[in-house]
């Protein structure tokens, strides 16, 4: 070979080895490398956004040449959103009524080829797709001062001090992934949210995301403070019925939709946790939503107004959304969306859904998931969520929601969400967004083939078929080795990291507190929401308030949420709730051992550096899942006063070493590991 030649082929090694090598997340889902051949892509005109959708397909389709076409008649995909996909011998036709439409169209085609997933052509009949919900969005728990609340991949993707003049790559890169998977909206900030937002100096900053994210189909919502009028306006009230307040609401709205012409709207956390809003003067949330829906609605914003709202009264915390929102029902504008957490508490790995839902007919309701795992094991453990969230529709039918939410678990980490894994959970909320009928199983497999493996056709298919089954009993293992049998809130205050189901703090809110959640005496463990206690169960229909009623047909994965049940109990396996309690926590801890012979399985499939990774930190979950099972069986063995079943894993810790370990409190940081060694 000659010198020069010999040269250029070391120098294309170089670059295959480290295009191989350089797998360190940032990708996300989107690895597919160039075709050999130039495929002919055409677009019925020059946009923004069918440029892209021209240029993703020219980088990584490798079949025959590709159509787009816009059809305005288009009947079977009634939204404009949704797409065709029709194949022929000799070309592919995508065709949409609008532009966003023909780029969902090609990303769902480029997801078809690199999960293998292509019709034959022969065979093939036209693939449509149309949206389930028309809002798909993210809630951003971003401060503008660069933290997340409750944000475990680093710091906030938004750049408040570099912005308007400096745009980071990830910008477009955010939109990119989201527009993947067919997201379309975006919170930026968080729902505690600073008045600053509105100023002009960031609206200026927050023009130049909407117009980055435009072209992929993302509109820019912001989270509001309801006292705004009084910190930036100088008012000297918020109250929603003041005709000052509400001029100053619309020039501030005129003001935001002159600079971003498509704005969507506000998300609004109002009297929650502190947060003002209109009942500080004596109205309803549906007066303080309905005056800033009509100052929204000239410019067809919206507004989605938070139920997550539970104050220190005497009333069960699981009962008081419902107790102060139900009779709202009707009372809300056209352009309001009320904006309910999944479950009536706040997040727990396993709840029953929030009765609100179905319960306010005329008003319109959008369901909130918490995608960053705030109770389930931060950015250290393998949650894949698509269960949990499906769990939910099997209750409340997507027909009866307007929108879907998420909280995001995005950050400036190289990964994008500070687990490898948890990518899996940003992608299955958009994916389920689009199409909550999607099985959890085609979700974990559609993630797997195109985001880890080194090369899908050399990966053995048990490899993949152990890899999906880690993923979708990945969230069951959690709730076995945190909190069973319908459990909840066990966590360590603040952090909501490790367990304490012994804290107590004294002055602290009885309803932050564990003992408030798991009520374990001598007689038993569990919180009676039944009819002989804080009546819960009466906020739900007639046929789930008679099953939930009975601890004899109570579901009992929701058992101790709905009953204080004895300790001798007897539950469907023939054993007494003690020794469940106790298979629960140590299957959690098998399971999560048997995660990591699974991943070790598939070390040749996978590169080195996220298979290190993600080794390390299946480390960390084991040892965490030990120490759940530990500190929650020595703690409630202090009531049941029975010996563990020989059967299970006994303890390795001490129930005072455990106690005195002291977890460092931050809302932003995964723990300092230095301290959690100590104990784990
Ligand atoms: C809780 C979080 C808190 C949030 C709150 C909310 O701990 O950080 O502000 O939910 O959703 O789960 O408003």
């Amino acid at each position: 070979m000659k010198r020069r030649n010999y040269l250029l082929f070391l120098s294309m090694i170089a670059m295959f080895v480290t295009r191989v090598a350089a797998e360190d997340g940032s990708r996300l889902w989107l690895r597919q490398t160039a075709g050999d051949s130039i495929v002919h892509i055409s677009i019925p005109r020059q946009s923004p956004t069918l440029n892209i959708a021209a240029e993703e397909l020219r980088k990584d389709w490798k079949g025959v040449p590709v159509e787009l076409h816009i059809d305005k008649k288009q009947e079977k995909t009634k939204s404009a959103e949704g797409f065709c996909i029709r194949s022929g011998k000799d070309k592919i036709i995508i065709t949409s009524r609008s532009e966003i439409g023909l780029l969902y169209g090609s990303y769902h085609l480029l997801r078809l080829q690199a999960t293998h997933t292509l019709p034959s052509s022969e065979s093939a009949q036209p693939i449509y797709e149309v949206p389930a919900f028309k809002l798909r969005i993210l809630n951003h728990w971003d401060n503008l001062d660069g933290t997340v609340e409750r944000g475990y991949a680093g710091q906030s993707l938004w750049k408040w001090d570099e912005l308007p003049d400096k745009l980071s790559p990830r910008y477009t890169e955010y939109a990119r992934a989201n527009a993947s998977i067919g997201i379309n909206g975006t919170v930026l900030n968080n729902v505690n949210a600073s008045p600053q937002i509105l100023s002009e100096e960031y609206l200026q900053k927050i023009k130049t995301l909407a117009d980055i994210f435009r072209p992929y189909g993302i509109r820019v919502f912001l989270s509001i403070n309801f006292a705004t009028p009084i910190v930036l306006g100088g008012l000297p009230t918020a109250d929603p019925l003041d005709k000052d307040v509400i001029h100053w609401w619309k020039q501030k709205i005129k003001q935001i939709y002159h600079l971003i012409p498509d704005f969507g709207g506000f998300l609004v956390k109002a009297n929650s946790e502190g947060q003002p809003g209109p009942c500080d003067y004596g109205r309803t949330h549906a007066q303080g939503a309905n005056m800033l829906a009509d100052a929204l609605k000239p410019y067809k914003g919206i507004v989605m107004w938070r139920a997550f709202v539970y104050s220190p009264t005497d009333a069960d915390r699981a009962k008081q959304a419902y107790l102060e929102f139900q009779p709202l029902n009707g009372q809300f504008h056209s352009n309001v969306i009320v904006q309910i957490k999944n479950g009536p508490v706040d997040f727990q790995p396993r709840e029953p859904y929030s009765p609100l839902f179905g319960a306010m007919p005329q008003t319109q309701q959008m369901v909130e998931f918490q995608i960053t795992q705030e109770y389930l094991g931060f950015s250290n453990h393998i949650a894949f969520l698509a269960p949990m969230w499906k769990e939910f529709y099997n209750f409340v039918s997507p027909t009866t929601l307007k929108a879907v939410a998420g909280v995001s678990n995005i950050g400036t980490d190289t990964n994008w969400c500070g687990h490898h894994f948890a990518q899996a959970n940003w992608y299955a909320f958009g994916r389920l967004a689009w199409n909550p009928h999607l099985s959890s199983e085609k979700i974990a497999d559609e993630w797997l083939k195109q985001t880890l493996y080194i090369n899908v056709e050399n990966t053995k298919d048990e490899v993949h078929t152990s890899l999906k089954q880690l993923m979708l009993e990945s969230r069951e293992a959690i709730v076995n080795y945190m909190m069973p049998l319908g459990l909840h809130h066990l966590f360590a205050w603040g952090h909501h990291y490790g367990p304490q189901p012994w804290c107590n703090i004294a002055g602290t809110r009885p309803d932050w507190m564990p003992s408030y959640y798991h009520k374990a005496d001598e007689q038993g463990i569990g919180f009676n929401r039944s009819s002989t206690g804080s009546n819960a169960v009466m906020q739900y229909p007639d046929s789930l308030r008679q099953l939930y009623n009975n601890i004899y047909t109570c579901p009992e994965e929701y058992l101790l949420w709905f009953h204080h049940v004895p300790w001798t109990h007897t539950l469907s396996s023939g054993f007494t709730l003690w020794e469940e309690l106790c298979k629960h926590y140590d299957h959690g801890v098998q399971q999560v051992r048997e995660f990591q012979k699974i991943w070790n399985s598939a070390q040749n499939y996978i590169d080195s550096t996220r298979f290190v990774e993600i080794q390390s930190k299946l480390k960390i979950q084991m040892r965490d899942a030990i120490w759940w099972k530990d500190a929650c069986l020595l703690y409630f063995q202090q009531f049941s006063k029975k010996s563990f079943p020989y059967s299970i894993e006994q303890p390795i810790h001490e129930l005072n070493e455990l106690q005195k370990a002291i977890l460092p409190i931050s809302n932003f940081e995964c723990p300092d590991s230095k301290l959690l060694n100590a104990i784990r």
